[in-house]
């Protein structure tokens, strides 16, 4: 196993094909290319400064296995994970994002296969959960955010609101922190069709 704990994470890093720990302690991971490989690997760049980033401008994949992806700044106006791409891959993979401004800023996060968790807070970007069932935790009620389903195929969904401004697909479920134990499913915002194919009002199915 791999076993890096330091302030500060940068540049190219290899985990192996068992259960790795890989921490950026208090300055983040900053500009990060890690292929963590099999193996349920721990993932975290913590930032405890003013304006800091938890993981910044990395690209991460955590390869097969169970993962733990996160970004965790806990200063004045920091971002859990600003400018990051990162690929859960293979296994059941748990990507956390918290920030003090925001949970995530331009961060692309995708699933890959099994059933992944995406708790990110809030904020901006693109998230696609992939094969089996994937689940989005947002901070606060539903009541704060808009959702405009898009494409029921790919179940495609733009998020409003609450600071938050992110693209989905291919999740399943949706959680609000305000009642954890409520899952929302994706049905839901395709009880009404899509905003490109509007359905026919006495149920003739979609008007192209
Ligand atoms: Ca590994
Ligand atoms: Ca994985
Ligand atoms: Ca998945």
């Amino acid at each position: 196993m791999v076993d890096i704990q330091k302030p500060v994470l940068s540049g190219v890093i290899a985990g192996d094909e068992s259960n790795d720990t890989i921490v950026a302690t208090t300055g983040g991971m900053v500009d990060v290319t890690l292929d963590a490989q099999a193996g349920n690997d721990i993932i975290t760049g913590t930032n405890v400064n003013p304006n800091g980033v938890g993981i910044l401008s990395s690209a991460i994949d955590a390869g097969a296995g169970n993962d733990t992806i996160t970004g965790n700044a806990t200063g004045p106006t920091s971002i859990g994970m600003a400018d990051a791409k990162i690929y859960g891959a293979e296994g059941d993979d748990l990507f956390v994002a918290r920030g003090t401004s925001a949970g995530i800023q331009g961060a692309i996060l995708v699933g890959g296969a099994g059933n992944d968790t995406f708790d990110i807070q809030n904020g901006t970007g693109a998230i696609a959960g992939e094969t089996g069932t994937d689940r989005l935790i947002l901070a606060g009620s539903r009541a704060d955010y808009t959702f405009t389903p898009i494409d029921d195929v790919e179940n495609v969904i733009n998020i409003q609101g609450a600071g938050t401004s992110i693209m989905t697909a291919g999740l399943e479920e949706f959680v609000f922190s305000s009642a954890p134990d409520t899952i929302v499913p994706v049905s839901e915002f395709f009880a009404g069709g899509t905003t490109q194919l509007p359905t026919d009002p006495g149920g003739g199915g979609p008007i192209i």
